[in-house]
C-alpha cells in the first residue's frame, strides 16, 4: 500500500480508533484524525506526524452540522479519502429497559448510529465520484447477540450490522468495498464510558480473563484494508479466546 493512500478514522482519541491510527501510520497511510477531546488529537498528532502526515479534526460525530462543517473544511489535499473507520462509538449505561435513562439512549442512537450516517454521508460523494474507497464499520457482538441489560446499546449496533449491509448493496456498483469487524470484549476505555467514570466497576469487565487488545482489532482492520482490491471482506466476528458468545466468557475468578 502506497502513502498516498488518506484514512479517516473515527474515534482516534482512544482505544480501538488510536491503536488504528498507530498501525495505519506504521504501513505508511496519511491520517484524518478525529475526535472531540481536542487535546488528545494533539498528543497523537505529535507522536504520528514523525512517521506520516496526519490532519486532525475534533468534532462530535452525533452532531450532523458539525459533521458536514467539519469534512468540508478539509484542504483539497485531504479530500479524496481512500479508507473510512467508523468507530467512534460507546455504550452509556447497562440497565433493564424498565430503568433506563432518556439521555443515555439518546446518546447510544446519536452517536453509535447516527453519527456514523453523518460522517458517511460527508465522505461519500468523493468515493462515488472516484468509483473507489473502503469503509469500515465497528460493529459488536452486541449487534448480532443481545444480552441481559445490553437493550438500547445491542439494538444501536444491530443497525450499525444492518446498515453496514445497506451500504454494501448501494456502493457495489461504484466500486467500493464495505467492511463490518464486530469485537466482542475489547479492553480500552468502553466499560469506563459505560459506567460513567466508576473505573473499579470498569475493571471487573476484564478481570479473570485475558481480553482483547485495542490493537488486536487494528490488526484485523488492516487485515480487511491491505486485502487485495478485488477481495472484500464483509464481516468478522472476533472474540477474545475466553468468549463463546455475548454472554460466555470463560472467567478464572
Ligand atoms: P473507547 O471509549 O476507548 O473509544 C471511543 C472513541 O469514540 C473515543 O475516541 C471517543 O473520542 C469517540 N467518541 C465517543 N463519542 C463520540 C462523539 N459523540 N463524537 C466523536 N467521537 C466520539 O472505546 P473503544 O475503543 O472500545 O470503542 C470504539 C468502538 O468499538 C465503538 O464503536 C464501540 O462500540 C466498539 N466496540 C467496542 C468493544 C469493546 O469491548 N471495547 C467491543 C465491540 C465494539 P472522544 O471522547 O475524544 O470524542
Ligand atoms: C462491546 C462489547 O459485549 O460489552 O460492544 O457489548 S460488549
Amino acid at each position: 500500500m502506497t502513502n498516498e493512500k488518506i484514512a479517516l478514522i473515527t474515534g482516534a482519541t482512544s482505544g480501538i480508533g488510536k491503536a488504528t491510527a498507530q498501525l495505519f501510520a506504521q504501513k505508511g497511510l496519511k491520517l484524518i484524525v478525529c475526535g472531540r477531546r481536542k487535546e488528545r488529537l494533539k498528543e497523537l498528532e505529535a507522536e504520528l506526524s514523525k512517521i506520516t502526515k496526519v490532519y486532525t479534526l475534533s468534532f462530535d460525530v452525533s452532531q450532523q452540522k458539525e459533521v458536514a462543517q467539519s469534512l468540508n473544511s478539509l484542504p483539497d489535499e485531504w479530500k479524496n479519502i481512500d479508507i473510512l473507520v467508523n468507530n467512534a462509538g460507546n455504550a452509556h449505561g447497562l440497565e433493564p429497559i424498565q430503568l433506563g435513562r432518556l439521555s443515555d439512549w439518546e446518546a447510544m442512537i446519536d452517536i453509535n448510529f447516527k453519527g456514523l450516517l453523518y460522517v458517511t454521508q460527508s465522505v461519500l460523494p468523493q468515493m462515488i465520484e472516484r468509483e473507489k474507497g473502503h469503509i469500515i464499520n465497528i460493529g459488536s457482538i452486541a449487534g448480532k447477540e443481545v444480552y441481559p441489560n445490553g437493550n438500547v446499546y445491542c439494538a444501536s449496533k444491530a443497525a450499525v450490522d444492518s446498515l453496514t449491509k445497506g451500504m454494501r448493496i448501494d456502493l457495489n456498483p461504484f466500486g467500493i468495498r464495505v467492511t463490518q469487524i464486530a469485537p466482542g470484549l475489547v479492553e480500552t476505555e468502553f466499560s469506563l464510558v459505560r459506567f460513567k467514570g466508576d473505573a473499579e466497576r470498569a475493571q471487573k469487565v476484564y478481570e479473570g480473563y485475558e481480553p482483547l487488545k485495542a490493537e488486536d482489532i487494528a490488526d484485523a482492520i488492516w487485515y480487511a484494508v491491505s486485502a487485495p482490491a478485488h477481495v472484500q471482506i464483509a464481516d468478522m466476528v472476533i472474540f477474545p479466546t475466553a468468549q463463546a458468545s455475548a454472554t460466555i466468557v470463560n472467567k478464572k475468578n
